[in-house]
């Protein structure tokens, strides 16, 4: 959806501050105005929670009444550029026709993640109800006890303490039944904690009867912002924003869960709440997010690097039309309409002004896959056919890791040990990081093997 006409987002000159330094632009800032109240935190502020969940708390009618405490993963320099400007940012909606600007006003705080004493307090507060989440695919298998998830914990505890009440937790990863996932690891982490705090009442139990754990399916393409943004925002809105971030104009939002200590009216600003997740969270996450892993890895060894350059290559298109013709094989509910959402797919992936760079999506390949190929890989053998498509995903993968040395993972170590193997058992080997029900299939390592170099040759 596009920005409801009632938003407040077009004064581009407000709360820009007076004060001009050394012919510099001043900076946007709130002027004194005040923030929003902290009812919501978020852990995981980037790109993605600017364009979407802030965007959506900002569009939604009673966006006075909820401001975002926003906290990092761990480097302080997002919270630092987004304080200094109070958490206003610029949002450009860039369309196929042009960019709009919007100064999105709903995060009121900005933190480094390391400050956990503050998360701490923040999460003991009452009038904090709900905590989103955008903490990258990866991070919800990170047990350490400085991963994000157990920084939730520890806050969690601190709730508990001061009998603060329930709250929500929103997981806005693309990750396939996001809140369960969530769930899971929140409870292994709090049943770690039990087992040495040596306390009676368990916090695991406290956070099963008080935390609700929502799933969601989330959606904007926010392709990063570059240099030139920056420049854009000065030139166009007379002002100093380091925080801008950029968007297509599609937005989409849809939850299915529990609320229990209340939630922004986000349904005004287009989200859209439902009692069966599951079919909406695997069209997302096969069509749109299968299609781009295809293209990340395709793509780029063919030697393209943005979405609309790499889908205009036939082999890369066609490559991406076999794998949503398996997937969508698997996606049967009716109020799906497939043939649309396949239409407006291919017509956001092709907006020539979005550069959407394939570098970005493919990382995390191994997590990513799993989730956007393995899915569609089993339900079509479980059928009773090959997979092809889904299969050549993976042998794209193993291509571009090949190739590449800088990829990125969060099992890059296994993964270069793995690529130092050969023939059959090195594909078994790196299938099996992905998923190891992948390499205990030999039909599934001998035709991924087989796939290996389809895309690089002529
Ligand atoms: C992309 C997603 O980087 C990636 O893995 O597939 O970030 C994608 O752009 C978003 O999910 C779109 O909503």
């Amino acid at each position: 959806m596009t920005a409801p006409a009632n938003s407040e987002s077009r004064d581009v000159q407000t709360g820009v501050s007076a004060s001009k330094s050394q012919g510099l632009l001043p900076l946007l800032t709130r002027e004194g105005k005040a923030a929003p109240p902290v009812r919501i935190v978020h852990l995981g502020l980037g790109a993605f929670h600017r364009s979407h969940q802030a965007w959506f708390t900002q569009h939604s009618p009673d966006a006075a009444r909820w401001g975002i405490a926003a906290f990092t993963g761990r480097q302080p320099e997002a919270a630092e550029t987004l304080a200094a400007q109070d958490g206003l940012f610029t949002l450009i909606v860039r369309g196929p026709d042009g960019d709009h600007f919007e100064t999105v006003q709903s995060i009121a705080e900005a933190h480094s993640g390391a400050k956990t004493h503050l998360l701490d307090e923040l999460l003991a507060a009452t009038t904090t109800s709900v905590v989103t989440l955008t903490i990258t695919e990866a991070a919800y298998q990170a047990d350490g006890p400085d991963s994000p998830l157990a920084r939730l914990v520890g806050g969690l505890a601190a709730r508990r303490a001061r009998a603060a009440g329930p709250l929500a937790v929103v997981s806005c990863d693309n990750v396939a039944s996001n809140g369960d996932v969530a769930q899971a690891a929140v409870l292994r982490i709090a049943e770690a904690r039990d087992r040495t705090s040596g306390e009676a009442a368990s916090l695991t139990n406290w956070i099963r009867e008080n935390v609700s754990f929502v799933n969601t399916s989330v959606d904007r393409i926010t392709p990063r912002t570059t240099d030139d943004d920056i420049a854009e925002v000065e030139a166009r809105c007379g002002y100093r924003d380091r925080a801008v971030a950029v968007a297509e104009p599609f937005a989409n939002w849809i939850m299915a869960g529990d609320f229990p200590a209340g939630r922004p009216a986000w349904e005004d600003a287009g989200a859209q709440f439902v009692d069966d997740i599951e079919p909406f969270e695997n069209r997302k996450l096969w069509l749109l997010n299968g299609a781009h892993s295809m293209l990340a890895y395709a793509g780029s060894l063919r030697g393209h690097s943005t979405v609309s350059d790499a889908l205009a290559d036939a082999r890369c298109r066609d490559a991406v039309e076999a794998f949503w013709n398996e997937a969508q094989r698997h996606l049967t509910t009716s109020e799906l309409d497939i043939p649309s959402y396949r239409a407006m797919l291919l017509n956001r992936f092709t907006n020539p002004r979005i550069a959407h760079f394939l570098e970005q999506i493919s990382a995390d390949g191994t997590t990513k896959l799993r989730m956007r190929a393995v899915p569609v890989l089993t339900a079509e053998r479980r059928a009773g056919r090959s997979g092809l498509a889904a299969a050549s995903m993976l042998a794209a993968w193993i291509d571009f890791v090949s190739a590449s040395s800088s990829f990125q993972d969060p099992l890059r170590e296994q993964i270069l040990d793995a690529l130092a193997l050969e023939g059959r058992e090195r594909t078994a080997n790196l299938l099996a990081l992905i998923d190891p029900s992948l390499a205990q299939d030999g039909d599934i390592t001998y035709r991924v093997d087989s796939l290996l170099g389809s895309f690089t040759a002529n």
